[in-house]
């Protein structure tokens, strides 16, 4: 500090004395017991002192921006302390600050106070909405120490941050209009109005946002759910967060949202047709496939399997005489049929869904026996002019039903 021994001394002995002074806000009480220890000439200059600088401590207030370039201008600290410029060197002006020192510095030949190095408000001061750098400004000859107080303002040097980049979301498709979904919030490092965010969601047709206030910044941010889903129309929407600050420019950060709709078994299984008929020869061999039903679901999962079956009211002649395999919808004879018994068979096949609350669909058969003639094979070439279903089983209905046509007008031949 280049300041001589005895010099030191008193200052150091007059820092004391004030602190110890401010503690008490009086003195005389403290007067004597000091006394012995220093000599009552340095007492009374220190007390003195300490009335003037109680003065002038804590008038000084600047303010200046963060993230300030080097050199930024923050006050005429000579001027406002009323010191004089050219005194500043012969009476060891010099600046104390706690912590940190070298944020501000003092020009000692023009005597501004200026920026040295970056100031990052959120380093100094996090979330604390003041921030200020105290300084401590020290001249000898006469001693005087005067308090100064820069502001530092906060700039919208940050933008909202969501905790993650993409937010899933698993919402069954049976959820109810307006029901609300959170979502995690955005936060922002800066202050006051350039950490107050504002929150808008992509254009959608399903969810709208709904924001409401915790606390001053912290906002509980709500999916709400406008229009039902259908997981079998859109399975996923994907959608944006945006949080705005309320800075000038303002500054934005966002979220993807996932948003996956779960399945509920709201579809039943259905057939493409409601009916089906079919022609079987009476002597078709048990094990001939007399039909492959085929019904599908619009849903996913167990919730799309099907299981066939013949209806439960249908007769025990019928499921005699067919067999449905319960996965494939294959319908084959499994006893032989006989024209002169029952020459139509009429039944109604379920379909049902392997969901929690089984969807059922229906359809009906309609199979009509034909007549067979197998003592009468010179007859076959007739076969051409019968009609004849284009998926039956290859050769065999063509060959057969002109038999059976003819044999019909003439049975038991
Ligand atoms: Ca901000
Ligand atoms: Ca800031
Ligand atoms: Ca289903
Ligand atoms: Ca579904």
């Amino acid at each position: 500090m280049g300041l001589k021994e005895s010099e030191s001394s008193i200052y150091l002995y007059s820092l004391k004395m004030i602190s110890f002074l401010e503690q008490f806000h009086g003195g005389f009480a403290m007067f004597f017991s000091w006394e012995g220890i220093l000599g009552s000439r340095h007492l009374l200059f220190s007390f003195m002192l300490y009335t003037a600088c109680g003065v002038g401590s804590g008038q000084i207030h600047y303010s200046v921006p963060e993230e300030a370039k080097h050199g930024t201008f923050v006050g005429r600290i000579t001027q406002d302390l009323g010191l004089e410029v050219g005194d500043l060197v012969s009476r060891f002006f010099r600046v104390v600050s706690k912590g940190r020192k070298d944020y501000l510095e003092v020009n000692l030949q023009n005597g501004i106070l200026f920026v040295n190095s970056r100031i990052d408000r959120e380093e100094l001061c996090g979330h604390n909405p003041v921030c200020s750098i105290h300084l401590e400004v020290i001249v000898d000859k006469p001693l005087q120490v005067f308090h100064v107080e820069v502001e530092i303002k906060d700039i919208n040097d940050n933008s909202p941050v969501f905790p993650v980049k993409e937010q899933k979301l698993f919402i069954p498709e049976s959820r109810l209009s307006d029901s609300r979904f959170p979502l995690e919030g955005a936060s922002d490092p800066d202050i006051g109005i350039n950490a107050l965010l504002t929150y808008s969601l992509s254009i959608n047709d399903y969810f709208i946002l709904d924001v409401k206030s915790k606390y001053d910044q912290d906002k509980l941010v709500e999916l709400v759910l406008k229009k039902p889903l259908d997981r079998e129309e859109v399975p996923e929407h994907h959608l944006i967060l945006t949080a705005s600050d309320g800075g000038k420019p303002e500054l934005t950060g966002s979220v993807q949202l996932l948003i996956l709709v779960l399945d509920v078994n709201d579809n039943a299984p259905t057939f493409e047709r409601s009916e089906y008929e079919v022609k079987i020869l009476e002597n078709a061999a048990n094990g001939t496939l007399v039909i492959n039903l085929n019904a599908s679901d619009a849903d996913e999962g167990t919730n799309q399997e099907i299981l066939y079956s013949f209806n439960s009211l249908t007769p025990s002649v019928i499921k005699d005489r067919f067999h449905i395999n319960p996965d494939t919808g294959e319908i084959s004879i499994q006893s032989n049929l006989d024209f002169e018994y029952i020459n139509s068979y009429k039944f109604r096949v379920d379909a049902t869904d392997k969901g929690n609350l089984p969807m059922v669909g229906h359809c009906t058969v309609r199979v009509e026996v034909l007549d067979t003639n197998d003592n009468a094979p010179e007859l076959a070439v007739t076969s051409l002019s019968i009609p004849v279903r284009e998926d039956a089983p290859p050769g065999t209905v063509i060959a057969l039903i002109s038999v059976s046509d003819r044999d019909s007008e003439s049975t038991d031949s």
